[in-house]
């Protein structure tokens, strides 16, 4: 008899040609994450489907999940390509949905760099996010006792923030460039999502597509405004120290030919376009994701008051009402650290990480996997796991401290993903959620409005998880009540 084979296949959903596995994903409308769940109780935790022609695994453990993000994190650093996100990044000029190159890496390493630049001890960007903190707190004090959807404010605040860090501007409530920065993002967001069948099929596009046209309109309006931007900051280009990151990225063109093989004739270094399409991309994945997180963790304090009220306990211990939280109050708040990571990991944004690529012939677990391969990583199954998590549904942040009161670092929470293309923003995402969380419950408390239901926690996925519009009302607490800040 043979030996058996060393390495055994995934298993795979049954396929028919062209349409692949299509018809077996259905799954009775489920989104993404959820349908992964439910076919991994069938097939096992690592199974493949073919999506159209393209092979594609996926990962719901996090032992397979750290195999592909971090020990052979190269191996599976590529991303596939796609009709939606190459029309969004000018064919992949950006750092998300651009391929592994030696270019790529570069321009991945200046944007680290700008971010850093920007980030944990310095005190301009703790400066930027609490004067947008500030105007927030005014803005949703002034929503009154009656209920209030806060998503708008917020997305406001959240934008601000990002308009600065990007190209240096903050806006006043009700600005027509803000509104419009905010507009066309949401059709790129409503959009963008919806690719759906035209990403697997390239040739899709010669079809009329509603969808495809509004995303082509929105794009068009993003990159007259940028464009604006960075004419405006050629022209005005200080020495010393970026101002931000636009002029960061623009500084770091000059050394793009440097530290790098010569790889061909596209070989042109970081260029205009690439900048354009970096800037548009911090934008979106700044407001996005920031955003979504701050709304769940708002839905989720509706329904646990305690968790809330704790919160408060800690900031009046530590802070007190006369002076405003600072970044470096974190390492006394490590309650409110553990709210934030148990939000990240019930509600994950990201519930299933953009598609990676095997670059060459690698393994996960005992298989073999062979290079174009997709693999998508359900970041939903790793945080919901029962075999890792007690009580996975439940809203629990104190599974994030030891016996001792100090912060744990479970090795299958990854909501910022890791390796290779792990997320750049992650230390920004975390100051901002930081400031903005601490400073608006130092300031107010949350409230369902009399006679609601709490907000509905199942969430909508579009391009990241959100919640369902929720209502609250807002109280001013002791010490802020006549405040304007
Ligand atoms: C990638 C999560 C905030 C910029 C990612 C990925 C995740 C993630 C899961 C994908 C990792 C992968 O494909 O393996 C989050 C969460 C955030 C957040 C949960 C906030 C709560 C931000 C912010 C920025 C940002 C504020 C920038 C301003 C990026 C970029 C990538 C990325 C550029 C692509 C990295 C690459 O492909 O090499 N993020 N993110 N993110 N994120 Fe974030
Ligand atoms: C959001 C809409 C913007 O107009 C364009 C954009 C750029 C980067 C994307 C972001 C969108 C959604 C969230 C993404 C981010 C890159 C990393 C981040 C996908 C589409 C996550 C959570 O992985």
């Amino acid at each position: 008899r043979s030996v058996p084979p060393s390495s055994p296949s995934i298993p795979c959903l049954p396929r028919l040609p062209v349409v692949g596995s299509l018809p077996w994903l259905g799954g009775g409308g489920l989104p993404p994450h959820l349908l992964f769940c439910q076919l991994a109780h069938r097939y096992g935790s690592l199974f493949a489907f073919y999506l159209g022609p393209h092979y594609t695994v996926v990962v719901n453990n996090h032992q397979h999940a750290r195999e592909v993000l971090l020990q052979r994190g190269r191996d599976f650093a590529g991303r596939p390509n796609m009709v939606t996100t190459n029309l969004l990044t000018r064919g992949g000029k950006d750092i998300a949905f651009s391929d592994y190159s030696p270019l790529w890496k570069f321009h991945r390493r200046l944007v680290h760099n700008s971010f850093t630049l920007f980030g944990e001890g310095t005190s301009r960007l703790q400066d930027i996010v609490l004067s947008s903190v500030d105007s927030l707190c005014v803005e949703l004090l002034s929503g009154g006792k009656r209920g209030f959807d806060p998503s708008p404010a917020v997305t406001r605040a959240v934008t601000n923030i990002v308009c600065t860090l990007v190209f240096s501007a903050t806006y006043r409530h009700g600005d027509a460039e803000l509104q419009e920065v905010i507009k066309y993002n949401d059709g790129i967001v409503e959009t963008i999502a919806r690719g759906g069948l035209v990403d697997i099929y390239p040739w899709m596009r010669m079809f009329p597509n509603k969808s495809l046209n509004k995303l082509k309109d929105c794009i068009t309006i993003r990159d007259r405004l940028l464009t604006r931007k960075l004419k405006e900051h050629k022209a005005s280009q200080s020495e010393g120290e970026p101002r931000d990151l636009l002029e960061a990225l623009l500084k770091g063109q000059t050394g793009s030919g440097q530290g790098r093989r010569s790889s061909g004739p596209e070989d042109k270094g970081i260029t205009d376009d690439h900048v354009l399409m970096t800037a548009a991309e911090a934008f979106g994945a700044g407001v996005e994701t920031t955003s979504t997180t701050l709304l769940w963790i708002l839905a989720y304090l509706l329904h646990h008051p305690e968790v809330q009220d704790r919160v408060q306990k800690k900031l009046d211990e530590h802070i007190g009402s006369e002076r405003a939280v600072r970044i470096s109050d974190r390492g006394q708040l490590t309650y409110l650290d553990c709210v934030i990571n148990e939000g990240m990991r019930i509600r994950p944004v990201s519930p299933v990480l953009i598609p990676h690529t095997a670059m060459t012939d690698s393994r996960i677990g005992n298989h073999s996997v062979s290079r174009g391969t997709r693999v998508l990583i359900n970041m939903w199954s790793i945080h919901h796991d029962p075999q890792h998590w007690d009580k996975p549904d439940v809203f629990n942040p104190d599974r994030f401290l030891d016996d001792q009161g100090q912060r744990v670092a479970p090795s299958c929470f990854l909501p910022f993903g890791a390796g290779p293309r792990v997320c750049v923003g992650e230390s920004l995402a975390r100051l901002e959620l930081f400031l903005i969380l601490s400073s608006l419950l130092q300031r107010m408390s949350f409230r369902l409005p009399e006679g609601a239901s709490p907000p509905n926690l199942q969430g909508r996925l579009g391009v990241v998880l959100q919640p369902l519009p929720f209502k609250v009302v807002v109280t001013a607490r002791p010490g802020w009540e006549n405040r304007s800040n």
